[in-house]
């Protein structure tokens, strides 16, 4: 017959494999010498948290030795991630993000 066009009927297939894309987070590290003013203001800037939010994070990162900023696609982590790493250095700050895949 006319395989021309595919009702996905007559041919049983197999449906296509929509993969949910994998997700990263973002994982900012402890330093002795950043401020942490200066880490308040880089997750308020790139992590679109308020003040609040901010300096609770700082403040795990700075007694735990590191903390999730967030978790994205990939793509939008590492950018995320070079972002924050460039911002520390313009200012000559050790501050450092690298980014984690999650389970
Ligand atoms: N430990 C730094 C200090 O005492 C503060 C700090 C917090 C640095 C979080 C980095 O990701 C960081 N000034």
């Amino acid at each position: 017959y006319d395989d021309s066009y595919d009702d996905g009927v007559a041919l049983q297939e197999a449906p296509p494999q929509l993969k949910r894309p994998s997700r990263y987070k973002v994982v900012m590290l402890n330093d002795d010498y950043t401020p942490m003013e200066f880490v308040v203001e880089t997750l308020e800037v790139f992590f679109g948290m308020n003040r609040e939010k901010a300096t609770q994070v700082m403040l795990t990162v700075h007694m735990e030795g590191k903390a999730t900023c967030g978790v994205y696609t990939r793509d939008i982590a590492e950018t995320k991630a070079a972002q924050v790493n460039q911002f520390a250095k313009d200012n000559e700050h050790p501050l450092v993000c690298e980014i984690e895949a999650t389970e």
